[in-house]
């Protein structure tokens, strides 16, 4: 395992290497090239330079999240076999970068959906929170409109406004797209990249669907473990992994994610760890990454991954904004290198547990 924080590039981003590095246990990053457009290709130069920054702070760059799939490629239209040969022109890229981990997802539409992004808690921190009432009060086009004041000035990935400019237009072009179909379309992206991914021993990694039931009628196909399960076998290859989320696999409280983690045994190369904190089954808050302070028994969570044998990236996943910290809703320093500390010690103590046999 190798703590990691997600870093958004000097550009975009407020928290700044240095500071990362100086988060015990925390070696190295996860990060992207920000401005890319989903489809477009990567140079390797490009690809040096942003893994020359981060090694110049002392960090590993351990993965990228996301190299983003275009919407022709989900859709499967005319545009499709062109953006795959740059996606695979882009991994092969990486691997002679000798980077081996991408995180992607294929949600139509919206990245992920919250409904506020700065819902105050009674200790005054805040956190981003999700309602299904508020989704459905709303069409999609408000969406954007309805978060975009509490961003903190930030771009954050998904939300681009170019992107929610082109809301409507793009829900004309998944219309015909069912849940069935997209699967069929994901398959067909994998089929054709697992050739570069073994060449390269590049472990292609899927993030779930944020929540991980159907907003605005989009189909949603990552969202629980049957799904999940499918998935791994359509495509029976090791570098067709996961991304265990925890905090968007847990917004079904059907999922029981140890169960889940201990089912994907080996497949799962990268792992986003928090807690979310259910107020009904279709509200729930982020929390603080300690078990106390929300629903998932985080304990049980760590302990499932180091019992698998996980050996990939971890990071903390969304934090609360304390502390007067401004940053990008989710992602500011303290409240994630606070996470990072804690997932830390629990690893430390089940780990010595194992190895002493208590
Ligand atoms: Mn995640």
């Amino acid at each position: 395992m190798e703590m990691t924080l997600r870093w958004y590039g000097s550009q975009y981003d407020t928290v700044q290497l240095w500071q990362i590095r100086q988060i015990p246990g925390v070696t190295g990053v996860i990060t992207t090239l920000y401005g890319k457009q989903p489809g477009e290709l990567w140079t390797q130069e490009e690809i040096h330079a942003l893994k020359a920054e981060v090694e110049a702070a002392g960090l590993n760059l351990s993965g990228i999240e996301s190299v983003n799939v275009s919407d022709a490629i989900k859709i499967g239209n005319e545009d499709r076999d062109v953006h795959i040969e740059n996606y695979i022109k882009t991994l092969e890229n990486l691997g002679k970068e000798d980077i081996h981990l991408v995180c992607y997802n294929f949600m139509p539409v919206f990245d992920w959906t919250r409904t506020e992004l700065a819902r105050k808690r009674e200790d005054g921190s805040t956190v981003l929170a999700y309602t299904q009432d508020a989704v459905d009060a709303i069409n999609p086009e408000e969406m954007f409109s309805s978060i975009s004041g509490d961003m903190n000035g930030t771009v954050m990935p998904g939300w681009e406004p170019e992107r929610m400019a082109r809301v409507k237009e793009l829900f004309e072009m998944y219309k015909d797209i069912d849940e069935e179909k997209l699967f069929q379309n994901l398959v067909y992206f994998l089929k054709a990249i697992m050739p570069v991914c073994n060449q390269y021993d590049i472990k292609m990694a899927i993030h779930p669907d944020d929540p991980a039931w159907s907003v605005f009628g989009l189909p949603r196909i990552i969202n629980n473990e049957k799904n999940i399960l499918r998935l791994m076998n359509a495509v029976d290859d090791v570098h067709n992994g996961v991304t265990f989320c925890a905090g968007s696999y847990g917004t079904s409280l059907a999922n029981d994610l140890p169960h889940m983690i201990r089912t994907l045994q080996g497949r799962i190369h990268f792992a986003h760890v928090r807690n979310l904190k259910f107020i009904t089954p279709t509200n729930f808050e982020e929390a603080a990454h300690l078990s106390s302070d929300g629903t998932f028994d985080m304990y049980e969570i760590v302990r499932a991954l180091y019992e698998t044998g996980f050996s990939g990236p971890i990071r903390p996943d969304h934090g609360r904004m304390i502390w007067g910290e401004v940053a990008m809703p989710g992602y500011g320093l303290y409240d994630r290198a606070l996470g990072a500390t804690y997932i830390n010690g629990l690893w430390e103590a089940i780990e010595k547990s194992h190895e002493r046999g208590v």
